[in-house]
């Protein structure tokens, strides 16, 4: 398991957190001056559950030992976690990120504790313009103005079951609110809608796991699944993307570090994962290349 660093860092709506230098990563290893800053955004007091009604998207919080209330112990326990089996703290209950320390206790902005899950569209095509580079779809973040894979949160109904087919619910809703944003031209809606009817009816599980995001705390952290689904050529050219929701901006980008700065520094983890699909598309480009047809 890789020790986090984005988790470590700054939120542009976080306070300070307390440094954490690399070899302290680690729970197991000692750090008695360990001090973290304490953090709930105002906004999940808004949006407390308050059972049994739903709609609402956040766990409540004990205002004595600032975790989550006793009752809530076995549900916690319950809750799908890619990370295997959790750990918690012992005086406030709240489960321990599994991937060491955050510098911030607290659930900072995510609603729940433990693990927040997402799914994550990573679409791809060969650049029509230069047929060996490979592109994705991206989009600028509005929060932390960070390039980003057009994913989103797992509807609160969704989290129980996080079967694929359930997220993969969730991938399409994300991907047309932040890449195809068309309500405004209904003839450029439905194109976008019957190419991704085509494209997003063959996808693959790339990633499911952790994902080193900078709203994690010790005590709440995102999960993912990243689907990867590829534009086959026509399609590709065809598909045009225009940005909504809490995306500001969309473009198809190089998935190439060294010409494109935007793609080195993806938010949170998402480099990592693209970087896999990437790689194997191109060892697949280039078997495919490499293997001669004999006319019969
Ligand atoms: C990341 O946050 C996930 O990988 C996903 O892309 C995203 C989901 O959060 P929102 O985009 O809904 O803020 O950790
Ligand atoms: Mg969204
Ligand atoms: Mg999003």
């Amino acid at each position: 398991r890789a020790p986090h660093n984005k988790a470590r860092g700054r939120h542009p709506d976080y306070p300070e957190r307390f440094r954490v230098p690399d070899d302290k990563v680690p729970w197991a290893v000692p750090f008695p001056a360990y001090s973290p800053t304490h953090f709930e955004h105002p906004v999940l007091e808004k949006n407390t559950r308050v059972p049994p009604k739903g709609g609402k998207w956040a766990d409540p919080v004990d205002k004595m030992t600032k975790g989550p209330p006793k009752e809530m112990f076995s549900e916690i326990c319950s809750r799908k976690t890619f990370e295997g089996p959790l750990a918690f703290d012992e005086t406030s209950l709240a489960p321990i990120n599994p991937r060491g320390r955050t510098g911030m206790t607290g659930r900072g902005l995510l609603g729940l504790w433990g693990a927040n899950h997402a799914a994550d569209p990573i679409v791809t095509r060969w650049n029509p313009a230069s047929p060996s580079k490979l592109q994705m779809v991206a989009i600028l973040r509005r929060d932390t103005g960070e390039w980003a894979i057009p994913g989103g949160m797992v509807d609160a109904g969704e989290q129980a079951c996080l079967r694929s087919r359930r997220v993969s619910v969730t991938v399409r809703r994300e991907f047309e609110e932040e890449a195809g944003n068309f309500a405004d031209d209904p003839k450029k809606q439905a194109l976008f809608k019957k190419l991704i009817d085509q494209l997003f009816s063959q996808g693959e599980i790339v990633y499911q796991g952790y994902v080193d995001d900078p709203r994690n705390t010790d005590n709440a952290w995102m999960e993912t699944t990243a689907f990867h689904f590829h534009c086959p050529d026509e399609l590709g050219k065809l598909l045009s993307l225009k940005a909504g929701d809490d995306a500001a901006k969309v473009v198809w980008l190089e998935t190439d570090p060294q010409r494109e700065p935007r793609y080195a520094s993806l938010y949170a983890s998402h480099r990592k994962m693209v970087d896999r699909v990437a790689e194997a598309m191109h060892r697949h480009d280039r078997a495919r290349k490499s293997t001669k047809h004999y006319p019969r």
